[in-house]
């Protein structure tokens, strides 16, 4: 019994990922309301900067600038005017950016670069993590007071997602809680 109760408390932690840095999409707001203009955004798994990999979409663009495609380029130039930013429409009421993952990423870094030439009072982001639908507020980049530098970061703890291994340890350890419990039931049936 004792061994049964153990392995199931290792089945679940393992089945419990920290879900505040698996993330499938990442959300980005203003703080203050103010049109959202982003050069670069980078999203790190471990040294990787996996934010290319997503699908970059806004709920507008400013006519004329360029799209939200420009946030992973992986360019980081803030001169909207040589086409490297993204700006939303100046009267898109709640404007937004999202990055949509095909897959699970566990982001451990963020890192923001915000227009060069000017407005940098408009550079303070809200960011937020949607694992499967589900969103969590992450806090704030501020780069507004970065100057020449015009980036600035957030680091997350890293978080265990289960491995192929420990996707066979967990179900391995359920296979061996439901023989022990069976083995139990028959031998009550047959005492
Ligand atoms: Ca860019």
């Amino acid at each position: 019994m004792f061994r049964a109760a153990l392995l199931s408390i290792i089945a679940l932690a393992c089945a419990v990922p920290a879900q505040a840095v698996n993330v499938t999409a990442i959300r980005v707001t203003n703080t203050q309301g103010l049109p959202l203009q982003i050069a670069e955004l980078q999203a790190f798994q471990g040294l990787i900067n996996v934010a290319p990999r997503a699908v970059a979409t806004a709920s507008s663009a400013l006519f004329g600038f360029t799209g939200p495609d420009k946030v992973n380029d992986g360019l980081t130039d803030g001169q909207p005017y040589g086409g490297g930013v993204y700006i939303s429409d100046t009267s898109d009421p709640a404007p937004y950016l999202l990055l949509t993952f095909s897959r699970t990423y566990n982001i451990t870094r963020l890192q923001v670069f915000g227009r060069e030439d000017c407005c940098q009072n408009r550079d303070v982001f809200d960011f937020e993590f949607i694992y499967h639908g589900v969103s969590t507020p992450m806090g704030t980049i501020d780069v507004s007071g970065q100057g020449l530098a015009n980036t600035n970061a957030m680091q997350f703890a890293a978080a265990a997602v289960p491995e192929p291994a420990q996707w066979a340890l967990l179900i391995g350890g359920f296979a061996l809680t439901g023989g022990a419990m069976r083995r139990r039931r028959s031998a009550v049936t047959y005492a």
